[in-house]
């Protein structure tokens, strides 16, 4: 699932400037790992999907205008009820969610600690993340749909889409996603702050 075939998050260049097509496209590919996990995510992947739809119609509607995800947020700055600044917003929080995650997995792979469940790495991820943004009945929610997490074998098993003995070769795939991913949400974040569009607005 996480072979560079498919769309990799972009290198950022120099100055830091993200190509806003490849971002989008790896955002949907990597939404689609909610769908891998099991049919109960579907509603996250279809969440993800939805931002980067905005994203991309509001790149279609400003033809020429929009080569990196930065030119996004210099044309919509100034404008306080911005739905690809919100859309953004969204799918960044989703992205960091993920990245924490995975990260979790590869990290306690590294340190020879891994457990099978890996519900304590998502609920970790979560309350580092999403948790602050999201009300009491959201929460709930999440926690209902977090026992549905699957296994540490099972998840990496549906990652290596059936194939067997992949478990390094999957684990070695999702570290180096993470690099791009990392370096792209840290991108966003100082955008964010720098033109103080971040907003801890629950839903
Ligand atoms: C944002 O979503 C939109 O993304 C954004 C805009 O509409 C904005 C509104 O200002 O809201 O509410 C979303 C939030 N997204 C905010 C949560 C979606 C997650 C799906 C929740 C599951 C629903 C199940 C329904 C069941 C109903 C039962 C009812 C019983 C009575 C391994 C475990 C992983 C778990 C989950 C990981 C979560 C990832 C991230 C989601 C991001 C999020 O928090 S915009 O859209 O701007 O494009 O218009």
């Amino acid at each position: 699932f996480f072979t560079k075939a498919h769309s990799p998050f972009p290198e950022p260049t120099l100055d830091e400037k993200i190509k806003a097509d490849e971002f989008l496209s790896a955002s949907n590919h990597l939404a689609q790992f909610f769908g891998i996990l099991g049919t109960i995510f579907t509603p996250v992947q279809s969440d993800i999907a939805g931002n980067v739809k905005k994203l991309r119609q509001f790149i279609e509607e400003n033809p020429g205008k929009v080569v990196y995800v930065n030119d996004i947020i210099l044309l919509e700055a100034g404008n306080t009820q911005s739905i690809s600044i919100d859309a953004l917003l969204w799918l960044k929080r989703a992205l960091e969610f993920t990245m924490l995650f995975i990260d979790g997995i590869v990290c306690d792979t590294k340190n020879g600690s891994t457990n099978e469940d890996l519900r304590p790495l998502c609920l970790q991820a979560y309350e580092k993340t999403l948790k602050k943004y999201h009300g009491w009945m959201v929460q709930q929610i999440f926690n209902l749909v977090s026992r549905a997490c699957p296994s540490r074998r099972d998840l990496l098993t549906s990652l290596a889409l059936g194939e067997t003995d992949m478990e390094s070769t999957v684990l070695a795939q999702m570290e180096e996603v993470l690099v791009n991913l990392k370096k792209n949400v840290a991108t966003i974040n100082q955008l964010y702050a720098h033109y103080n569009l971040d907003t801890d607005v629950k839903v």
